[in-house]
């Protein structure tokens, strides 16, 4: 192995020769280059950001705030960070976390291992010499026996291609490439489009702020309400005792959204359901919604229930019935599409200066220098909002032109969708690894956890290489091709192919519609069957070894 390299602060290197590079300064990436330079590896990491923290550096807009609670997302692995960080808020804010990140990359010392403002152009495996050569856009070049891939699953931002929007003379923004300087709504005209996750926590602060808000929805959301509140005493006291409990179970845990029991189990009562229901809209979050009952996201009739519930709860809230009604989810089924998790939202439409424009009635047909029109109205706007979303999962990974074997692109070999074994590698791409990658529970759950699983797989693997003197590992055809069906199949016997989600791809043109995550129970348990069992459905390759060896 490769002694250790530390990075000269602003320069631009090249020809740094390393054991591997990590593509990304998120919470996987940072959690990898500790782990790895932990194992005894040297370790680059770039990243296209001027600072730490992935999705949490751009996503910056009013009201950004995660969806699982913060004392649940942070790093389970070390018990030193977790003492000298406290959370304020049952959900974070984007502030908080992103302070997090920079705390978690202090303190481990992390900083001198990354090269900050730059973007990974280009990764090509060297096969005779088995190594990749990873170059940048700033003209540097490193050469890595492993490639780590840390890029996130959301973080291309997705603007869609309106016809006129580059006429626009107004402020135009996207959620999720939120500008560093605070940004003034104060006497201004605001449009907004996109009601996801994102839409949904800003439209109530943008609102609060601007002259008028009118956001242009084309899908109305399931929402439910978050009941943040600062985190007191007693809270901090009964996680620390229970913190032992959460680790272990997060040992025993398989991930998973669709428990093994969710296809045997009975139908409750719709009296129960409801009961149930309101209990979990009175505590708040959406982990309760989507674990109420184990078939919740298979059984179409239980499933009914919950969405009935959503929408009752929305004509209470929203005072004029036809807005009530365009808010109102139909058609596909509850907590599909990532369940969204809302402060105020739906109430934010009694305000006399928020207008809801259904865009499924009246498209936008041209964006103008101080307009939107629609195809029956015509709406002067100071400022312009994109909260559109992400190509996701698949999108980062793609955006980098990353040639394996043969100079095959990673582009031509997943164009009929992503292919790879556990989500973490692809055949022809030796020692190139994916945390949370397509396949994988990724974007399912607790984001922070799944990378940490995938960031421990990797370096036991690794360790693991070393100790037999492999030099590439990469998985079998048919162990991947298996994989991928298996990750198609457990979809498909849930209800969540039934909604056009960014989970199927389905909101970027052209990509193909692939269910990306892997959703069924199971998966941690898998990983660890195909370890014990020597690495089932991977090939090692030993020449590299074999070429060091001679060289020593
Ligand atoms: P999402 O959940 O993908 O939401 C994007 C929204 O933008 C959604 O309402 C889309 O409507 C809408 N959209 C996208 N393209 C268009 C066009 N061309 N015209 C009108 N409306 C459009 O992204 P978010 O950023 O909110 O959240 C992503 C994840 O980040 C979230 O799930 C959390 O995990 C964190 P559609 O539904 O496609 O009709």
């Amino acid at each position: 192995m490769a002694a250790s390299v530390e990075r000269q602060a602003g320069a631009i290197e090249t020809g740094i020769e390393c054991d591997a590079v990590v593509v990304g300064a998120g919470f996987g990436g940072l959690y990898a280059l500790h782990k790895l330079r932990e194992i005894g590896l040297s370790v680059r990491g770039l990243e296209a950001a001027p600072d730490v923290g992935g999705t949490w550096y751009w996503n910056r807009y009013p009201g950004a705030r995660c969806d699982v609670p913060s004392l649940f997302y942070s790093y389970s692995w070390s018990p030193e960070l977790r003492r000298e960080w406290r959370w304020t808020n049952r959900y974070a804010g984007q502030e908080e976390i992103l302070s997090y990140a920079r705390f978690a990359a202090d303190r481990l010392d992390l900083r001198k291992l990354i090269q900050f403002d730059t973007k990974v152009a280009r990764a090509t495996f060297d096969e005779k010499n088995e190594r990749w050569i990873v170059e940048t856009d700033r003209g540097g070049r490193l050469s890595a026996r492993f490639v780590v891939m840390a890029t996130g699953g959301l973080s291309v931002p997705n603007t869609p291609d309106i016809p006129g929007v580059a006429d626009f003379k107004g402020a135009i923004y996207h959620t999720a490439r939120w500008p560093q300087e605070p940004v003034s709504f104060e006497g201004k005209r605001v449009g907004i489009v996109g009601t996801g996750s994102s839409g949904i926590q800003a439209i109530p602060m943008i609102a609060k702020a601007a002259k008028q808000l009118v956001v242009f929805q084309r899908t109305p959301n399931f929402s439910v309400p978050a009941r943040n509140r600062p985190l007191t005493d007693e809270d901090h006291r009964s996680f620390d005792d229970g913190l032992e409990a959460y680790l272990a179970s997060l040992e025993q845990s398989d991930f998973g959204r669709v428990p093994p029991t969710a296809f045997t189990a009975e139908v409750p009562p719709r009296d129960v359901q409801w009961k149930h229901y309101e209990k979990l809209w009175q505590d708040g979050g959406s982990g309760g919604f989507l674990k109420a009952f184990p078939n919740i996201l298979v059984h179409p009739e239980v499933n009914e229930v919950a969405a009935d519930f959503v929408r009752e709860k929305i004509r209470e809230t929203v005072k004029d019935p036809e807005v009530a009604a365009a808010l109102s989810p139909e058609g596909y089924p509850f907590g599909v599409k990532r369940l969204c998790v809302d402060t105020d939202y739906f109430d934010t439409y009694n305000r006399s200066n928020v207008e809801l424009v259904n865009l499924r009635e009246e498209p936008i047909e041209k964006i103008t220098t101080d307009a939107v029109d629609t195809a029956a109205r015509h709406f002067e706007l100071d400022a312009l909002v994109f909260a559109t979303g992400f190509d996701a999962v698949t999108g980062a990974l793609l955006a980098v032109d990353i040639r394996g074997r043969k100079g095959v692109t990673l582009k031509d070999a997943w164009s009929e969708g992503p292919k790879a074994y556990l989500g973490l590698t692809t055949v022809g791409f030796p020692n190139l690894f994916a945390i949370t990658g397509p396949g994988s529970p990724s974007v399912i759950g607790n984001v922070i956890t799944n990378c940490e699983y995938h960031v421990d797989w990797i370096a036991e693997c690794l360790t693991h290489m070393r100790r037999r003197g492999l030099g590439t590992i990469e998985p079998e055809r048919k162990a991947q091709d298996d994989w991928v069906e298996h990750v198609a199949e457990v979809a498909d016997r849930t209800l969540f192919p039934k909604a056009n989600s960014w989970y199927l791809g389905v909101n970027i043109p052209g990509k193909p519609r692939v269910f990306m995550p892997y959703i069924g129970e199971g998966y941690r348990t898998t990983c660890r069957e195909i370890v014990a069992d020597n690495y089932r459905g991977f090939t090692f390759g030993t020449s590299a070894v074999r070429e060091q060896a001679a060289a020593e």
